[in-house]
Order: structure tokens, then sequence, then C-alpha cells
């Protein structure tokens, strides 16, 4: 900084020529007008604006001038320094205005978007595989007939022929309902609704009854205490078991594809004569294992009952047998999911693992 000097003469410092002021704000001004970004802006402004630019020393010459000189030099770099700094907060304002708009771009979020983070859940397979069964019959013409999971002891067991001192309602563990000698149990098996749907309706019969049943059976690889059965039912005139066989096996054709191995295996069920089991090739070893955990060796896994429809039955729910015949089935819907998709462990069904379920897709 020059000393006090009475002839002083403000264009003779160097810092206070007017030339010299012109250029420093013609040089902020472009700096100003060429930063791209709110941090070069800083940078710059501390460059033009700052207590060591160019401008800031000529404010700093003022003090020494002599009074006649001061105000015209303080007038022109004061006017220089309103003009730096003017453009440089219009400028400012403007990186400021473009940094919102990008960021208003670039962070905006799309409410639309489905979140995936949250996995969906699954349809059970157990739910699309009897959607899938009740489709196949209904599209055979048949209709679906529904009955209560808590039923009548006389339906359940008395009017399929099983009274209360036969032994083959041991067959069957049953779970009743208390108090004792309450007259209900939770219904063994779907074969009430035929007898429901026999007292309902007038022959011609075609009916698919698909429901819960529930038996004190413990868990293993093939039995649940709680699954599912479909149950079919056919009353017409000279209904045959030739009906039978073709339509079990139009059904199994279409379920379980072309080519699936069945056989029907002489059995015995009181509502039925004659009876036959329905059995399955394994679809695990394929008979070839004889130490298979899901068919036990045996090659062959029964899937359900059938046979035509005792007169007895017949005559129970009111329809004459001497005019009428009829044929019925039962399967286990458990044991159709395992044959049509390879599960080999019933485990797997009951224990309500999504990822088991997501595994059969999301069919609505
Ligand atoms: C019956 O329940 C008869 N009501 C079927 C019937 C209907 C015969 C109409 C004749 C006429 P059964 O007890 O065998 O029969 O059971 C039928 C099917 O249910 C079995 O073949 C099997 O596929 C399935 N099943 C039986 N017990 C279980 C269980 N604990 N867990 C899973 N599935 C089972």
């Amino acid at each position: 900084m020059s000393g006090p000097n009475k002839n002083y003469d403000p264009v003779e410092v160097a810092a206070l020529d007017p030339e010299a002021i012109d250029q420093a704000v013609a040089s902020a001004l472009a700096a100003a007008s060429a930063a791209t970004t709110l941090d070069e802006l800083k940078a710059l402004r501390a460059a033009h604006q700052g207590d060591r630019s160019p401008l800031a020393l000529a404010n700093r010459e003022i003090g020494a001038l002599p009074p006649s000189a001061k105000a015209e030099a303080g007038k022109r770099v004061g006017q220089a320094r309103g003009r730096v700094g003017q453009a440089f907060t219009a400028r400012q304002a403007e990186l400021e205005a473009e940094r919102d708009e990008r960021i208003l771009v670039e962070e905006t979020l799309d409410l639309t978007v489905v979140d995936d983070a949250r996995p969906i859940g699954a349809r059970h397979p157990i739910s699309l595989i009897t959607e899938r069964v009740e489709d196949i019959f209904v599209a055979m013409g048949w209709e679906i007939a529904e009955g209560p999971e808590v039923e009548a002891e006389w339906l359940n067991f008395d009017a399929l022929n099983l009274g209360p001192d036969h032994p083959a309602r041991q067959m069957q563990d049953t779970l009743f309902v208390a108090p004792e000698g309450s007259g209900l149990v939770l219904r063994t098996h779907t074969s009430p609704v035929q007898v429901r749907t026999m007292l309902d309706r007038e022959p011609p019969i075609y009916v698919l009854c698909p429901g819960k049943v529930f038996r004190s059976d413990p868990l293993d690889a093939t039995h649940t205490p709680v699954f599912h059965q479909f149950e079919g039912l056919v009353v017409d005139e000279g209904i045959t078991m030739a009906h039978l066989k073709g339509s079990l096996d139009a059904f199994v054709a279409r379920l379980f594809g072309e080519g699936t191995v069945t056989r029907l295996r002489p059995s015995y069920f009181p509502f039925t004569e004659p009876s036959a089991e329905i059995d399955v090739r394994c679809w695990i070893c394929s008979g070839e294992d004889d130490n298979c955990r899901t068919c036990g060796g045996t090659g062959w896994i029964e899937v359900g009952g059938s046979g035509m429809v005792n007169r007895r039955v017949l005559s129970a729910a009111g329809i004459d047998p001497d005019r009428y015949t009829g044929f019925a089935f039962g399967l286990g819907i458990e044991r159709s999911l395992m044959l049509r998709h390879g599960v080999a462990d019933m485990h797997d069904i009951v224990e309500g693992d999504v990822r088991f379920s997501a595994q059969f897709g999301m069919e609505i």
C-alpha cells in the first residue's frame, strides 16, 4: 500500500488506474459467466472478490489518497465492486436454479413402480390343482356339489352302509366332535356328499365334490391328518363299471398326461359293490427301487377308491336301485398333486412355505 501523499493523483496509482479497474471488472464478469458449477463459481468469486483480488487491493489504496481524490476513486472502485458482486450473485442464482432443476429430474420418484422388495404371495398348489380338476369335470358336463366339514355321523357312516358295529368303521381314524354322543364328526371323506346329493337331486346325477377331510393319521411322506379329496358320483339309468373306468381314464389323461400308468385293484368299500382302489405307477421310482420312500418299494401309489354305488346306499337316499345304477370315486388331492409334480414328501405340501407354493406360479 502507498503512503499518504498530498499531491497524490489516483491515476498514478496503478491499482486505481481506470483501465486497470475496467480490466479487473471485465475479467471478473467473464469468469462469472464462464463458471459451470457452483464450486467453480465459489473459487472464482474468491479470486475476483476476495481480500487478495485486484479490486480489493485497489480499494485498500483509496485510504492513502488525499481527500480530494478519495471520492472519485472511491466511487469508481465501489461501482466496479458492485458490478462484479451483482454478476457473481446473478450467476449463482442461475447455477442454483439449474442444480435444482437437475435434482428434480434425477431424484424423481415414480410412485407407480411396483415395489418388488416385498415378496408377493402365491396361491397354494392345492387350490390350483383343485380348480384344474373341477374344470376337467365341468368340461365333461358334471356339476360341482358341496357339503359341510363338520358332518352328521349318520351321513359320514350309516347312510354309507357303515353301521355302528361295522368293522369298516375303524378303517378311517375318525375325529369326533365333542361332547360325546353329539352325533357329529369331522368328515373322514367326501363320500357323505354322495348321500346329500342323492337326497337333494333326482337322477340323472353327475357331480364332483372337492373338499377338506380329517383323520387322526400321523404326518409322513404320503399322509397328513388334514387333507383334501374329490368325490365323483354318477347315478343314471344303465351306468356300468365301464363308465367308471372310461371317466377315470379320461380324467387321468387330462390331469396327468397321456401315458400315465394306472390300475384298478379289487378292494372293499361298504358303500360300493364291486369296489376298486385306483393306483398309479410310483412317480419317483417307477417301480424300480425296492427301498423307495414314496411308494414303500411297491411300485404303486394309491390315489383313490372307487366302485359301483351299493344298492343299499341308493335305497337309503331314496333312489330306486332297480331303475338306476351309479358309480362313485374318491381321490386324494395331495396325492394327485404329488403325482402331477413329482413331489416326494407330503411335508412340503402342508408346511405352507411360500417358496414351495411360488414354484407352481401365480395362476388366478
Ligand atoms: C375313501 O376315503 C373313500 N371314501 C373313497 C371312495 C369314494 C371309495 C367313493 C369308493 C367310492 P380311502 O380311505 O382309501 O377311501 O381314501 C381315498 C384317498 O384319499 C386315498 O387313496 C388317498 O389318496 C387319500 N388319503 C387317504 N388318507 C390320506 C392321508 N392321511 N393323507 C393324504 N391323503 C390321504
